[in-house]
């Protein structure tokens, strides 16, 4: 499908809204350039393999949603009308001094929606709340967090998580979850196996934690597999393939290049129900499903005829059937709107770091999916619609002055910037680290304003009524 604007090209702005938890999302003069990791080997990490940007200047690609922004706030909206088995690309290029849309869908073939307005974000925000309408019911209130990534990074140990809780519960912190992130396992695949340095087993953690008051919470990325695990070395064929039939390199991190789950395969589907279940009656209530990205890359199945979104939306099914309806599921290194009703709650954003930028990445490298508090900030906010798909989770605040190089403003800007977004609140700092201004800015940023966010979207700025439903959040 193909769409002419009449409009100057140099007069817009264009919207794009990234494929996964940690793509760039923005909104920019459609005159400039959309970027593109310089490395290739990261492009499996932050973008759809199959739909990089293009690397040209005035020439943007974005996934599910797309929007043409005139001075006057006016313009054009494409947005998808299904994202349960199809991909849906969109571009819009300068043509000789005129602007072109195309559309194309990767997947069964859906309906798109596409408007022209006079106000681009209450079309947005209409639109994106259509293919919202099968979101889970939102969990009222939005769950505080603490998580063990942003501090321990893979050293975590079992007793590193139960001094956090006892801190936090002497200290009368409204944590809701205390999540255990990677470093717990000896490997990707091999979830059950502890690491060497762990001291313990992450089944060990969810009684201990409950008795100081916590729900327990665990981090999995479930459709990785590392080269060297006991899951790759006994079921090679669960693997996603490459044209030549190799193991497919799925990304590169944890030191090395890791491989995917092909989830078209039954067996791989019942090992991951079994994995969410297992984990869950260890007494894990919340799950972060974490680099769900690699059931989606293209390579080749078990079923040829399933595509991408589809096998992706059966690997995730897997894990909701396992992990029960009343588990709290929160994606991370997602396809976004491929997930819609099947997560609590979403990653919008790349990782915060205790540092506000990586300009030599960002800017350089043409890689804006790396971890820093701007880029966080940046995507999550580019993002704000989200919140009729899932919980927004614009990832944790850094209120520590120690291990960190955040000033006292860029603190409290990313404190700030949390209650904005609304969605999920998280730490993850070591509590006796923070001091009396850090506790003092953990506590605010843990606070929820009511109403956290709209819940109907009814809303037009243009002069009529904006109504927020209040209660219930
Ligand atoms: C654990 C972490 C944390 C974090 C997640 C995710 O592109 N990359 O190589 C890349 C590596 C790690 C990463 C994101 C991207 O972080 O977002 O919260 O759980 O995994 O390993």
């Amino acid at each position: 499908m193909n769409w002419t604007i009449d409009a100057a090209p140099n007069t817009l702005r264009v919207l794009v809204s990234g494929y996964q938890s940690w793509s760039e999302a923005e909104l920019r003069p459609l005159t400039a350039l959309q970027a593109v990791p310089l490395m290739p080997w990261r492009h499996e990490q932050g973008h759809d393999p199959a739909f990089l940007p293009s690397g040209e200047a005035g020439r943007w690609r974005s996934h599910t949603l797309i929007a043409l922004v005139r001075p006057d706030g006016g313009g054009w909206v494409g947005c998808a009308g299904d994202a349960t088995r199809t991909f849906t690309h969109w571009e819009a290029r300068i043509e000789d001094q005129a602007v072109q849309v195309s559309c194309t869908q990767e997947g069964p073939e859906v309906p798109v929606f596409w408007e022209t307005t006079t106000d681009v974000i209450t079309t947005v925000e209409a639109l994106t709340a259509r293919l919202g309408e099968h979101m889970r019911a939102r969990t009222p209130p939005p769950l505080r967090v603490w998580c063990s990534w942003y501090s321990y990074y893979r050293e975590i140990t079992l007793e590193a998580m139960l001094e956090n809780a006892r801190h936090a519960r002497a200290k009368s912190l409204t944590f809701d979850v205390f999540q255990l992130d990677d470093g717990f396992q000896s490997d990707l695949g091999d979830w059950t196996l502890p690491s060497a340095h762990f001291g313990g087993h992450a089944r060990d953690l969810p009684a201990a934690l409950n008795d100081l008051g916590f729900a327990a919470g665990l981090w999995l990325a479930p459709f990785l597999v590392g080269p060297s695990s006991r899951l790759a070395a006994e079921h090679p064929n669960w693997l996603l393939r490459d044209p030549h039939g190799q193991p497919l390199l799925a990304g590169h991190n944890w030191g090395g290049p890791y491989h995917a789950l092909d989830t078209t395969h039954p067996e791989a589907l019942d090992w991951l129900r079994e994995l969410a279940a297992t984990v869950r009656g260890w007494g894990y209530t919340y799950l972060k499903l974490d680099f769900l990205y690699g059931a989606a890359l293209p390579g080749v199945r078990h079923d040829p005829a399933v595509g991408r979104a589809q096998a992706y939306r059966m690997g995730l099914q897997a894990l909701r059937d396992g992990a029960g309806e009343d588990a709290f599921l929160l994606g991370c290194g997602a396809p976004l709107a491929s997930s819609i009703g099947l997560v609590d709650a979403m990653r919008t954003g790349p990782d915060v770091a205790p540092f506000w930028d990586d300009e030599s990445r960002r800017v350089w490298l043409g890689d804006a999916t790396g971890p820093s508090a701007r880029n966080a900030l940046h995507t999550a906010l580019s993002r704000w619609y989200q919140h009729t798909w899932y919980q927004p989770d614009p990832d944790v605040i850094i209120a520590r002055r120690e291990l960190s190089l955040l000033d006292t403003a860029e603190r409290h800007a990313l404190a700030g910037m949390l209650d904005v977004i609304g969605g999920l609140r998280a730490s993850s700092d070591p509590i006796a680290l923070l001091d009396e201004e850090g506790l003092a800015l953990l506590r605010t940023a843990l606070h929820l304003s009511a109403p956290d966010r709209p819940t109907t979207l009814t809303s037009s700025f243009g002069g009529a009524v904006t109504h927020f439903q209040r209660g219930r959040f």
